[in-house]
């Protein structure tokens, strides 16, 4: 995740503008501790001004860029390669517009010149038996209602949820559908995470135990969220329950039902601070989650 970015003048070390991606923004106190840091190791060797800089639990990288100094704080867990990329690319482009624009208008614009380098895809992918409910908690995700009917989703639905972004990571959920689902997720190798979606039934549960058991087989490392969907039905196994059979936790929904929008929400945010070792933040999810 890249918590924040902070643009200085390289002279004077002032900051121009910063754009943040994360709730708590990184303290001054630790960007100046990095140029201070910055500035010891180019004294050894200039080659090192290109590497980044891991203080405490975050990474700094940062790039030349006209007059200016541009700086990525990202977690530990960023691969290098990636940001060196990304803050390669955001350089470019600042130092021509540092060129030829006024400081007014980078402070501005900063944020929208920095959001096309920053923003990596993180794909969830959902899962289940036809009719458990995956189409309706994709609406329910993005606050529509679900349809009352039941079309079977043909194919791969997919949907880039604009308005739902984690830090710095812009939301893609996909669908797979029909029988052959599990054979389509077998080629898609970007699945950053699974949600396994059961309707409840003893039925149900069997199969998606089947299906829960081949993903930790076959992607061991992709964490798997088990939803216990259709829980206002009168034949519907308590989550309890369903957690025993299954061996993981299976978490209550009713996906029809607008109400579970911020169980849903509150769900995912959980999962995703989960997978980036970060404290889920006291705001609510719906603002974490569209957090800009
Ligand atoms: N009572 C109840 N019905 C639900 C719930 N969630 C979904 N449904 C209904 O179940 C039916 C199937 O839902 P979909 O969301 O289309 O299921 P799907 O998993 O996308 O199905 P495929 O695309 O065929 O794989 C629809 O009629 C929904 O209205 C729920 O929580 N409670
Ligand atoms: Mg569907």
């Amino acid at each position: 995740m890249i918590y924040s970015t902070v643009l200085i003048n390289a002279a004077s070390r002032r900051k121009i503008a910063s754009s943040e991606y994360w709730a708590d923004p990184i303290p001054r106190a630790k960007i100046n501790k990095y140029l201070r840091e910055f500035n010891s190791l180019i004294e050894k060797s200039e080659r090192l001004k290109y590497k980044p800089v891991v203080l405490e639990e975050f990474k700094f990288f940062s790039r030349e860029c006209g007059t200016g100094i541009v700086i990525f704080v990202t977690d530990l867990h960023e691969s290098d390669d990636d940001i060196i990329n990304k803050i390669n690319r955001a350089a470019q482009s600042l130092r021509s517009i540092l060129g030829k624009e006024k400081t007014g208008y980078i402070k501005k614009h900063y944020d929208e010149i920095m959001s096309q380098y920053i923003y990596s895809p993180l794909v969830i992918a959902f899962v289940g038996e036809s009719g458990v409910g995956k189409t309706s908690l994709l609406h329910l995700l993005i606050g529509k209602q679900a349809p009352e009917e039941h079309i079977p989703t043909i194919s791969l639905n997919m949907e880039t949820l604009e308005e739902l972004r984690f830090g710095s990571y812009q939301l893609l959920v996909i669908e797979f559908a029909g029988d052959d689902q599990y054979e389509r997720m077998r080629d898609f190798t970007v699945i950053d995470m699974f949600f396994l979606i059961t309707d409840s039934s003893l039925k149900n549960i069997i199969s998606a135990k089947n299906m829960y058991s081949q993903i930790v087989k076959d992607c061991p490392d992709i964490p798997i969220t088990v939803i216990a969907n259709k829980q206002d039905l009168a034949n519907a196994l308590d989550p309890s329950a369903i957690s025993k059979v299954m061996g993981i936790e299976a978490r209550s929904m009713v996906a029809v039902d607008l109400a579970f929008r911020n169980k849903l929400l509150g769900n995912l945010t959980e999962v995703l601070c989960n997978h980036f070792d970060l404290e889920v933040p006291e705001i609510p999810s719906e603002e974490l989650l569209s957090f800009i």
